[in-house]
């Protein structure tokens, strides 16, 4: 591995959101492409953050930590990455279910989206089901992920389901769902597509449905 991708992976298995945004700016500044940093660098680096999670070894925190230092290299690679025409992986937008003021999961989730390569536009918590009609018609998400942690407002997932329906997006894009309550069978009664009990999970359930 090129030493300074090296530093970059490892400044984002480490959370050092400082040296990943400083190796990032070095690494554009010497004419690396973005798309290496991205893919070689920020991608590879969460899929390892996603494996470690997955065998126990990191546990939310370190997640989240990993998460906000890929974001802050991200963020400086997104203006490069779009002069060069670089294609995101798909388009999700994501938000927590009406009623529901829970995000840590949920922007986890997106975190780890983003770091996968998808672009991501987070709408929040406590989003109707009328807001992500009215997102889903003005973004055109390949996805539409919803989060939910209480009892209580997991019933909202349906209705925004009911309600994609309605405005005839349903079919336009795929739905997954995932948080505390939820279930792989509660997803397939309410007629989602995809299921995840977790951050990396859902990078894997979102990669399989746009594939
Ligand atoms: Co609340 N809360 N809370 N709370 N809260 C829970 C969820 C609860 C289980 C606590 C308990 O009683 N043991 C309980 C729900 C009970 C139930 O419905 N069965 C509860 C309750 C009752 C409430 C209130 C009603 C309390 C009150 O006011 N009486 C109230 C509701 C407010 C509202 O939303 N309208 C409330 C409020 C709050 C705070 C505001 C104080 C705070 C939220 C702060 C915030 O999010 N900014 C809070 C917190 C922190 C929690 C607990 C302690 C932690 C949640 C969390 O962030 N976990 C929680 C107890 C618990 O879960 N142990 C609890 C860490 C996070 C990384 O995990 O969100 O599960 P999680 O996300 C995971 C997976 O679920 C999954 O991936 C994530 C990462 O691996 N995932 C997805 C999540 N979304 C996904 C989407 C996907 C795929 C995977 O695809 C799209």
């Amino acid at each position: 591995m090129d030493k300074t991708i090296e530093k970059i992976y490892k400044g984002i298995l480490d959370g050092n959101q400082h040296l990943v945004a400083q190796t990032v700016t070095e690494a554009l500044a010497s004419g690396m492409s973005p798309e290496m940093i991205l893919k070689e660098g920020l991608v590879s680096a969460m899929g390892e953050v996603g494996r470690l999670f997955e065998i126990g070894e990191y546990y939310v925190p370190e997640m989240l930590i990993a998460a906000r230092a890929m974001q802050s290299g991200l963020k400086l690679l997104k203006p490069s990455l779009a002069d060069n025409g670089v294609q995101a992986e798909g388009r999700v937008v994501i938000g927590t279910v009406a009623g529901d003021l829970h995000d840590i999961g949920k922007n986890l989730v997106g975190m780890m989206l983003e770091g996968a390569g998808f672009e991501v536009i987070d709408l929040g918590t406590d989003i109707k089901p009328e807001a992500f009609v009215k997102y889903v018609r003005e973004h055109k998400p390949d996805i539409v992920a919803m989060s939910a942690l209480l009892t209580t407002t997991m019933p909202n997932m349906e209705v925004t389901l009911k309600a994609l329906e309605r405005a005839e997006l349903r079919k336009q894009v795929k739905v997954i769902i995932g948080g505390a309550p939820i279930t792989e069978e509660y997803a397939k009664r309410i007629g989602a597509d995809g299921f995840s009990y977790d951050a990396s999970g859902a990078v894997k359930v979102a990669r399989s449905l746009i594939g």
